[in-house]
């Protein structure tokens, strides 16, 4: 029997691993850990039930994306828990942006999520922003992981990657409202994050300008 071909990805997923050397995301992580201080991680809970996420968040930039029981998923220019404005973007992520996002526009939150070794995050869209004309772009840090991605019904077959740190995912055109979801870390596999554990980073327009 001839083998089956290669399964490729979604049309408009740009995967680039290894975007950043190890000092370059050795940099980032100090960056990272500037947000956090002035920005402390936060654990999210799904509207209505109220059911915590096992990944704990913060934001960057103007926007930040956050969720509670009673007002559910949305953007807002201030920390849910200190009520202070999220802290500017680092300068190497707007790099970053400009250098893959082919988008005019400066991206205006950037959500970062937390995983230790058990977090996980389910099959979902992003779909909070207004403005799907530009893409995502996610870094990944830390330890690896299996990331999850299918197409526009959440029954569409789904294609597995395992994500590594420093790799960089751009997800625009067709791909911006795939599915997608991450199913498992692989705890160990990096010593960038001195308690392990790993950071994605997403670069995001939110529209509404
Ligand atoms: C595919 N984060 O924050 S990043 C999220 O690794 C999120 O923390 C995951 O899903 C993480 O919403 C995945 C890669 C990613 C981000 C946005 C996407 C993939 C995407 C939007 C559309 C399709
Ligand atoms: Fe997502």
């Amino acid at each position: 029997m001839p083998a089956p071909p290669p399964s490729s990805l979604p049309d408009g997923i740009r995967y680039l691993p290894d975007y950043f050397d190890l000092a370059a995301q050795q940099a980032l992580v100090e960056d990272i850990r500037a947000v956090v201080e002035a920005a402390p991680l936060f654990t999210p809970a799904m509207p209505r039930t109220g059911k915590e996420m096992s990944v704990r968040m913060t934001n960057c930039g103007g926007l930040g994306w956050v969720t509670d029981k009673v007002r559910g998923y949305r953007y807002q220019a201030t920390h849910p828990v200190t009520g202070a404005p999220w802290p500017p973007i680092p300068p190497v992520l707007l790099g970053l942006w400009r250098a893959v996002a082919d988008h005019p526009a400066s991206p205006q939150a950037c959500l970062v999520n937390f995983y230790s070794g058990t977090a996980k995050m389910g099959l979902h869209q992003d779909r909070d922003e207004t403005d799907f004309s530009a893409p995502v772009v996610s870094v990944s840090l830390g330890d690896d992981c299996l990331f999850r991605v299918g197409g526009l019904q959440r029954t569409d077959p789904t294609r597995s990657l395992r994500l590594r740190s420093g790799d960089v995912i751009v997800l625009g055109g067709p791909s911006r409202l795939a599915f997608h979801g991450v199913d498992r870390l692989y705890a160990g596999t990096s010593t960038l994050l001195r308690n392990g554990g790993r950071i994605n980073l997403t670069l995001r327009r939110v529209g509404g300008d």
